[in-house]
């Protein structure tokens, strides 16, 4: 990911000022708070281009440093590190050259912070919206973060006090920090619904037909450090500190119970970008999602047959599994596999991403989308929005893509939830799957 430069300085003084307030005390000897900031959480934590990895087996091996990778175009990577896995990268034999530090990115990124619904504005906004459309949404708190924030979802139907006998359809969205187009996203799938529920004839079917679940932020202490202070931190994971080390924070999706750090594409080492926590579902977060997602099995059936976890970025729409390259697995077959790849073909048909297994960019263990097909049986994609790789807008995009890329999702949404009775039926079998 490349900055562009936009000579524009945001950082006022009173931002310095709340910034270096914020910083631990051990930790304000230096002058500068970036430096201060980045010295105490994450140490030279920052972007590298990497190259000599033009295999999905060489990305497992780049991964498996414990490095984020951001981007893979063609035989070059974006990768977040530090300087541990840094090293760990050219000690395989792979180029790594520093990107523009973290520091400066006040400087250089084409969006402020104030483009996006911080958290905090975007819970007002959908209470907002649940007020204007009490028959159709409702709000619930399903769980707290670490630091206490509620994790709430947002269920969308018609009746939407009464649990309904529909199928039932979830989309989580900014388990990562700085993906923040994905809570920009959850706010346009719920104005949508609202605005057009009694006049769009497919919304309208749909909302009948169905009981929808948004969880706009699965990070919130995530997004508000990303966010609050009033410069970009480049945060991916939670806030949660990790015991005999000073590295803050698990990767969320990584430490999820199926096959958690089975396969080598997750990190033991609290300091990476994907750490698998200490235990499966050890953050709070993880645990939130997954027992309401369990909290929905009723009469031995599990109510959601449908998900998408919403990241950014890359213009991708992923299935399982995420933790091996085989397209079929354990308690994954075949007609699974060509059901999962069906409708994610159809979905990447309308919005122009790249449809594709998990794996093919590389292996991944613990994550939200093998443990919902894995220990759940629901059908999920995991979809990376805009930018596509090698963008220089990163995760970063400037507000004024916002409406665009999300409205560009909206017809993959309708096809998930008019697929979401029948998966089967894209690939022919009804009849043998979904006899009522
Ligand atoms: O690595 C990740 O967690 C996701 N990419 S991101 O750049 N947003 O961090 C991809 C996860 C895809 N894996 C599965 N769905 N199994
Ligand atoms: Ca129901
Ligand atoms: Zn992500």
């Amino acid at each position: 990911m490349r900055f562009p430069k936009r000579g524009r300085r945001t950082t006022s003084a009173a931002v310095l000022l709340t910034l270096a307030l914020a910083v631990p005390l051990g930790a304000q000897a230096t002058a500068s708070p970036a430096a201060d900031r980045s010295r105490a959480e994450q140490p030279a934590e920052r972007q590298y281009q990497v190259t000599g990895a033009d295999t999905r087996a060489e990305r497992t091996a780049v991964a498996d440093t414990g490095a984020a990778i951001d981007e893979v175009n063609g035989d070059s990577l974006v990768v977040t590190a530090g300087p541990a896995e840094a090293a760990a990268l050219r000690s395989r034999g792979f180029t790594t050259k520093a990107l523009p530090d973290v520091a400066d990115r006040d400087e250089v990124l084409a969006a402020a912070p104030s483009d996006y619904h911080s958290y905090a504005r975007m819970s007002a906004a959908v209470d907002t919206l649940v007020r204007q459309y009490p028959d159709l949404m409702s709000r619930r708190v399903i769980g707290r973060s670490h630091q206490g924030r509620e994790i709430f979802a947002v269920k969308v139907s018609s009746n939407v006090r009464v649990d309904e006998n529909k199928p039932e359809v979830l989309f989580t969205h900014n388990m990562h920090a700085r993906e923040h187009l994905t809570t920009e996203m959850a706010l346009y799938m719920l104005r949508e619904f609202g605005t057009r529920y009694g006049s769009d004839a497919r919304i309208t079917r749909m909302l009948d037909q169905r009981e929808v679940w948004i969880v706009p932020s699965l990070n919130p202490d995530g997004k508000v450090y990303d966010q609050d202070s009033g410069t970009w931190r480049n945060w991916r994971k939670n806030r949660q500190p990790n015991s005999g080390s000073t590295a803050i924070g698990t990767d969320i999706n990584r430490n999820f119970n199926y096959r958690w750090g089975c396969c080598g594409g997750s990190s033991t080492s609290p300091s990476s970008q994907t750490y698998r926590g200490r235990a499966a579902e050890s953050g709070p977060e993880t645990k939130v999602i997954a027992d309401f997602v369990r909290s929905r099995v009723i009469g031995g059936k599990q109510q959601i047959t449908a998900h998408i976890d919403w990241h950014t970025y890359g213009e991708l729409v992923l299935w399982p599994y995420g933790y091996t390259y085989a397209d079929t697995a354990a308690g994954l077959t075949q007609d699974d596999r060509d059901a999962h790849a069906a409708v994610g073909t159809q979905m990447a048909r309308s919005n122009g991403y790249r449809p594709q297994q998990s794996s093919d960019l590389y292996i991944t263990d613990g994550t939200i989308g093998d443990w919902m097909w894995g220990s759940q049986k629901i059908f999920t994609y995991t979809f990376e929005m805009y930018p596509p790789s090698g963008h220089r807008d990163g995760f970063y995009p400037p507000g004024s893509v916002i409406d665009r890329e999300t409205a560009r999702n909206r017809e993959a949404v309708l096809l998930l939830l008019e697929n979401a009775d029948c998966m089967y039926r894209s690939i022919g079998k009804a009849a043998q799957y979904c006899a009522t």
